[in-house]
């Protein structure tokens, strides 16, 4: 409770010192594509956060869900909502949970396990199980994170540091399924995108292939949009080192095809990401585009992780471009 008390000052004291900050960035947002640079009352350098984008209060407007798991100091993991509504100047929620973070290596995801309007939050223990197997707990977000929904064991082996988890609708019914993209230690050499059924509580695969794209370990981070709003989930695949336009580049594969083609390859103004950045995507400014949030973790002037937002525009034919296209 006091790392939380400690932590909350932290965060009065970010609002306190960032505000002229985030004035001065809202002048500058017009000269490029980045709809917004802004600071926000997180801590930078650590890799204590983790940060997903979706709609706490229903509002229309996806908020920042940031999740605090490690040096909580109760060993348990923490949660902030920040308002995406007031550019995540100001917390919707903060709070502690039921999730016991000292044994093993956690990754998370935010969705509505039990569609029952108020999303819920999906713990995915990629090491240091009891099973030995990869592990899905979800923590319900009507108890404030205080119970669990599920704790499930999957058919995936362990899968720290060769596997990234996702959370998104593969199948459109209505539950959301686990995407895991195996990244290094294929048989096809290629990025390989699994996908578990959200209704057989991850225990059935809706989909097991190689994709288009070569084996992105290290190199390239993930997310999941709908870039030309055909209904089927694309993965957004940010490269962050070894590109050839030495900037951070956005390479998109097309649900459509299940991730046999891409639909875009686009570079931005963003130097080489590495680990300094991590990077989400979804509508930021409701015009009915994927936006890429980049959001800075290291090495930022202000001592905070700051939130930019590349976004898209609209042609008049064809899917929306992001960047520029290579
Ligand atoms: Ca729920
Ligand atoms: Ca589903
Ligand atoms: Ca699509
Ligand atoms: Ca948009």
């Amino acid at each position: 409770m006091v790392k939380t008390h400690c932590t909350f000052l932290f965060m009065l004291l970010c609002s306190f010192l960032l505000y002229p900050i985030a004035c001065m960035v809202g002048t500058a947002e017009a000269s490029g594509s980045w709809q917004l640079q802004i600071p926000i009352a997180v801590e930078a350098d650590t890799d204590a956060f983790e940060f997903h984008s979706a709609d706490f209060n229903g509002d229309g407007c996806s908020d920042l869900f940031t999740i605090k798991k490690k040096d909580t100091g109760t060993n348990r993991a923490e949660v902030y909502v920040l308002d995406g509504k007031n550019r995540f100047q100001s917390a919707l929620l903060q709070t502690g949970t039921a999730l016991d973070l000292s044994n093993g290596v956690f990754s998370f995801a935010v969705g509505d396990y039990n569609r029952d309007g108020t999303l819920d939050l999906y713990a995915i223990k990629m090491k240091d199980t009891d099973s030995n197997r990869t592990e899905v707990h979800v923590l319900d977000g009507k108890t404030g994170f205080r119970t669990f929904l599920l704790h499930a064991a999957i058919p995936i082996e362990i899968s720290y540091d060769i596997f990234h988890f996702e959370l998104g609708d593969y199948n459109a019914d209505g539950y959301p399924d686990l995407f895991a993209i195996k990244m290094r230690k294929t048989d096809s050499n290629h990025t390989e995108i699994h996908i578990l059924d959200g209704k057989s509580n991850f225990q059935k695969f809706l989909s097991q292939i190689p994709s288009c794209l070569e084996n992105s370990h290290g190199i390239f981070s993930f997310a999941l949009g709908d870039f030309d709003r055909d209904g089927k989930i694309d993965i957004y695949a940010i490269k962050c080192n070894h590109t050839d336009s030495k900037s951070t580049e956005i390479h998109i594969l097309n649900g459509r095809s299940n991730y046999r083609n891409f639909l875009l390859h686009s570079r931005t103004t963003l130097e080489e990401a590495h680990d300094n950045f991590a990077f989400l995507v979804n509508d930021y400014n409701r015009d009915g585009t994927d936006d890429l949030y980049a959001i800075k973790v290291r090495g930022t002037a202000s001592h905070c992780t700051e939130v930019y937002v590349l976004g898209g525009v609209r042609r008049k034919a064809g899917p929306p471009v992001l960047g520029t296209l290579i």
